[in-house]
């Protein structure tokens, strides 16, 4: 509840993290919170910050030090570009503060604004009518009460710069974070022209400018990170997040700035073109850095006679661990404690799990981590601990935000040495289209007798923060799909949070484990995608699984893989040709 009564006087707290928050003093209500359509909207007066926009239980501007952020995201992309920008579009952006910062420009021949929510706009202009200024008598100002997402549609090749002016994704912004909003903002933009996206706090919401900066360094050709810091916006250091269109853009952002900036003779209280605004190295250096996650799978023949007990099993799991510097949460877990045949055992770690099966004489290991791996030696480990010389090995980049046939290039299938290095060729995947995986005639390699067991491994891009945040909805999710592919579940599904989704960051890991010793598992590695494997030694649906998992989390795009698994005496390439990948589309 964001208003609360202290002694006599009245509190707002803000509702936007589950376990931190700020407040301040109300000195009125102007506006009591009330429904739009799209959300919830709330208009305070206090005696520190003056009014205050609030909408779902979120500062979006407080009077006294709305210039910081309007003049940082507007100017920012105006006066980087070498030419005078003409055309602008600001997507949101409803009271108005993006816009006037906009028409202080001379040079600027028309901005169009598309909100989505008219009762943002009108309440604004009537309760804060110095936010929007003089835009309304501006004959180059045009507004447009409508989903930005359809108007930037119309749009190619138009502006020269788009400045996304939105509320955090978790409302009714969500989908202007999405992957296939960006590509239309990159066919939007003229050459040479910039966009710019609020991409939250980075150090509250540590994962949400990175998810942006790897989805935007994807589709624009080189992306940038404004930093700023107010007090309406809690947490320190708020992002914005520029990408261009065209290579160099950026190169003489700061010169052109200087330039531009003299030339337009605009005054102005926060933005000045000398501060340039990159983040702090360590910000610069996770954005840059860090890849979402990375998988390392490894099969290999036990020397004979050998069935490893679950003794020794967790002791691999554990020590694993170590050998590639991750923090094990919990205890290892096991879907049967005589680790017969297919028997699965799980051991968490950080935000992903490493995990263990074997079929007859063949073993197989997946090593998930949403951070580095350092792969080598986690199969050096695992080769020496079981005694064996070799593994058949697959190296999966995941929830890299990547094109498919960027993904197929990262997807390594080679194999191990006792070095844990590739000790021959390196193959890749086959890239098959969904339609075929998806026809009658498809066969599954357990279907051909190709390998006992085979992985379906998929990761769903643009899901609903909600969903793949929420541990009985993951949980209720692996549940359906069991029963959907006809597979029966042992004992309930386990899905631990470890604070991740609590902090809205990553979400909740889930194991099920099912008859037959197969399991699947989920970790959502930010507020954007989920990731999942299901290991199975039956033939399943594979279209009303996948679809299932997308409808579930309301995912947009998934790449999947069919991998092999315990193929026992078959060379690398007839496993390489039959490792298939291929991407999911849902419109
Ligand atoms: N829109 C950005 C609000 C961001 C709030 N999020 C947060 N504190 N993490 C502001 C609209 C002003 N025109």
């Amino acid at each position: 509840m964001a208003l609360v009564k202290r002694g006599k006087d009245l509190w707002f707290y803000e509702d936007l993290y589950s376990d931190v928050t700020y407040g301040f003093k109300v000195k009125r209500i102007v506006v009591p919170e009330k429904p739009t359509g799209f959300q919830k909207l709330m208009i305070l007066d206090t005696e520190r910050f003056g009014r205050v926009l609030v909408l779902d239980g979120i500062v979006q501007l407080t009077e006294e030090d709305e210039g910081i952020y309007h003049e940082w995201i507007a100017l920012w992309p105006l006066f980087a570009q070498a030419k005078t920008p003409e055309n602008v579009l600001i997507i949101g952006g409803g009271d108005g503060g993006v816009a006037r910062e906009v028409l202080r420009h001379p040079g600027v021949k028309s901005v169009t604004m598309a909100e989505i929510d008219r009762v943002v706009v009108e309440d604004c202009r009537e309760h804060m009518p110095e936010i929007s200024g003089n835009i309304w008598n501006d004959p180059r100002f045009h507004l447009i009460i409508g989903d930005g997402a359809e108007v930037i549609r119309k749009m190619k090749g138009r502006c020269d710069v788009i400045i996304i002016d939105s509320t955090d994704p978790i409302g009714p912004a969500k989908s202007l974070f999405n992957t296939c909003f960006y590509e239309s903002v990159y066919a939007a933009l003229r050459e040479g022209g910039i966009t710019i996206h609020q991409t939250g706090a980075l150090l509250l919401q540590p994962f949400e400018a990175p998810g942006s900066w790897r989805q935007m360094e994807r589709i624009f050709d080189d992306v940038r990170v404004v930093q700023f810091t107010n007090f309406s916006y809690m947490g320190g250091p708020f992002s914005l997040t520029a990408g261009s269109r065209g290579r160099h853009v950026f190169n003489a952002a700061e010169r052109n700035a200087k330039r531009n900036f003299k030339s337009a003779g605009i005054k102005t209280s926060w933005y000045t073109p000398e501060i340039s605004a990159v983040p702090y190295p360590e910000f610069q250096r996770r954005l840059e850095v860090d890849k979402y996650g990375e998988e390392l799978i490894l099969d290999f023949a036990l020397p004979a006679g050998k069935k490893p007990s679950l003794v020794k099993i967790g002791k691999w799991s554990r020590d694993l661990c170590k050998a590639i510097d991750m923090i094990a949460f919990g205890k290892p877990m096991v879907s049967d404690p005589a680790m017969g045949d297919g028997d699965t055992l799980v051991q968490y770690i950080e935000t992903s799990a490493i995990n263990y099966r074997r079929y007859g004489s063949a073993a197989a290991a997946n090593c998930f981590t949403c951070a580095r791996l350092p792969r080598d030696n986690a199969a050096a480990f695992t080769l020496e601990y079981f005694g064996v010389d070799k593994a058949t090995a697959w190296n999966l980049p995941r929830g890299d935000f990547a094109d498919v046939k960027k993904v197929r290039r990262d997807t390594l299938i080679y194999e191990a040495s006792r070095s844990g290095a590739p000790s021959g060729d390196i193959l890749r995947p086959r890239l098959a289209e969904a339609a075929e995986v998806f026809s009658p005639s498809f066969k599954l390699p357990v279907e051909t007798g190709f390998s006992p067991a085979f992985e379906l491994i998929m990761d769903i891009y643009d899901c609903e923060f909600d969903r793949i945040s929420s541990c009985e909805a993951v949980a209720a999710w692996t549940r359906e799909s069991a029963k959907l592919a006809g597979l029966k579940t042992i004992g309930k599904a386990d899905a631990p949070d470890f604070g991740h989704a609590k902090k809205k960051t990553a979400g909740p890991s889930v194991t099920q484990f099912l008859r037959g010793g197969s399991n699947i598992s989920h970790y959502s590695i930010n507020w954007l995608m989920i990731v999942a494997n299901l290991v199975v030694r039956e033939p399943i649906p594979l279209r009303r699984i996948i679809t299932h998992a997308m409808d579930s989390f309301d995912g947009k795009k998934a790449h999947c893989w069919i991998i092999p698994r315990g193929a026992a005496g078959k060379s690398l390439k007839e496993i390489a040709a039959e490792t298939i990948l291929f991407e999911v589309r849902r419109d």
